[in-house]
């Protein structure tokens, strides 16, 4: 399925960051297809390519098959629509401000170990399984509002297991719901701990497009987008709801490097996910450039009807973060080894 041996050495590719839209360069070690490039087609698709392995950028540029034309970053018209899939997902919404305490009048700025360490506590016992931390960047904004604060705590919650347990249909999509209402109401409370301590807030309500919720996930390095659209974490997988909430603390303990890039590596092996969808929102094509995979939104029921086969299938559901990266690693391990004996062959 997937471009293996073909035999080509370690090549330098680039890819475009979706976050911060910088073109970065790595070395590919192995052929396992890990090159990776987004872009949106005017009929709202997302795809993600799969490069096979002796495709660069600048091989690619000019093929005429939408490559050079990197949109990611974009905004994509037929959302601004609604998402046309039917749901209430949020794009019309306003949701009510259920704050109960308002912006300190003199906002702090600094914040100690000990204060963030009091933060996370007071988070996890709310039910949060992950925090990061990351700057507001103006590429992650999806809506005409304004985010009023330059940091960014991203908070993430594990999907009830109800939901993936009932078929798609009015029932799973009330658990859905309220799986959204639920992480609403902490991060409420959690704003508010913040504005009692003298820090302003702004928040992004999980079931708003405010910010692109998954993308600042991954660049608060919790995690990284997997082929299903869909952030994977250690703590949860893809399992899970994501809240941000935007502030004046600036010495955040910002985690510089992701340490969860090899999950593009093991997705393109995968495609459990687009094997799982039964609407066909998510399909593999095969183009000049290797394979891609293809998110027709207005095919998917995840928020009309609170599918989830998309997540229920994926390995990092259902054997977990810890097991999936053991695999991953021996596999590698084996690649390099087989690669180290052909030169000395040679
Ligand atoms: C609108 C919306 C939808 C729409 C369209 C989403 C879309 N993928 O474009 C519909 C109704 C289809 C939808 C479906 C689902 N959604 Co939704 N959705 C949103 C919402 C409110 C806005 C997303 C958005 O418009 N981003 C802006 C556009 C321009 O970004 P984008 O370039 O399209 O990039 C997004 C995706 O397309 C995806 N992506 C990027 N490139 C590619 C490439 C491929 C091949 C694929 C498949 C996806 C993908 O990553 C980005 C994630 O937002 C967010 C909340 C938020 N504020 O982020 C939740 C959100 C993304 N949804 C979420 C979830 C869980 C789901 C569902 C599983 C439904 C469910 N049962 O909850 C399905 C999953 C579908 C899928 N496989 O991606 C979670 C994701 C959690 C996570 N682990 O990352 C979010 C973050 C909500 C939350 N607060 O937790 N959703
Ligand atoms: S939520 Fe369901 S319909 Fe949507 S992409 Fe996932 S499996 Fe397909
Ligand atoms: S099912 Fe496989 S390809 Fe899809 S997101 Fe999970 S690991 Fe990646």
């Amino acid at each position: 399925m997937k471009d293996k041996d073909c035999g080509c050495e370690k090549i330098e590719k680039s890819r475009i960051n979706k976050v911060s839209g910088i073109e970065e360069s790595y070395n590919d070690s192995d052929c396992a297809g890990d090159g990776f490039d987004e872009v949106s087609n005017c009929d709202g698709a997302k795809k993600t390519l799969k490069k096979s392995c002796s495709d660069t950028q600048s091989q690619n540029d000019g093929c005429g098959c939408g490559l050079e034309e990197n949109k990611s970053l974009e905004k994509d018209s037929s959302l601004e629509e609604g998402c046309g899939s039917g749901c209430s997902c949020g794009w019309d919404k306003e949701y009510p401000d259920l704050s109960q305490v308002e912006n300190p009048l003199q906002m702090k700025h600094r914040v100690d170990d000990g204060f963030i360490q009091k933060f996370e506590e007071y988070a996890h016992k709310l039910g949060i399984s992950s925090i990061g931390y990351t700057s507001f960047h103006p590429e992650i904004l999806i809506s005409d509002k304004k985010v009023y604060y330059p940091q960014a705590i991203v908070l993430t919650m594990p999907m009830d297991r109800k939901i993936m347990e009932t078929p798609p249909g009015e029932e799973a999509q009330s658990y859905n719901d309220a799986a959204y209402e639920k992480l609403g109401k902490i991060t409420y409370k959690l704003s508010d701990y913040l504005r009692k301590h003298g820090y302003s807030t702004q928040i992004a309500h999980p079931y708003e497009a405010l910010v692109d919720l998954s993308a600042l996930g991954e660049k608060a390095s919790m995690g990284l987008i997997g082929e299903s659209g869909l952030l994977i974490t250690p703590e949860c997988g893809p399992a899970q709801k994501i809240s941000a909430i935007f502030t004046t603390m600036e010495n955040l303990p910002v985690r510089q490097e992701n340490p969860h890039t090899w999950i593009r590596d093991y997705c393109n092996r995968c495609g459990k996910c687009i094997k799982a969808c039964p609407e066909k929102a998510l399909i593999e094509k095969e183009t000049c450039c290797g394979k891609e995979v293809i998110f027709i939104q207005n095919q998917c029921i995840g928020c009309s009807k609170g599918c989830t086969y998309c997540i229920e299938d994926c390995p990092f559901d259902t054997k977990g973060y810890d097991h999936i990266k053991i695999r991953h690693d021996k596999l590698v391990a084996k690649l390099e080894e087989k690669k180290n004996k052909g030169k000395l062959l040679n």
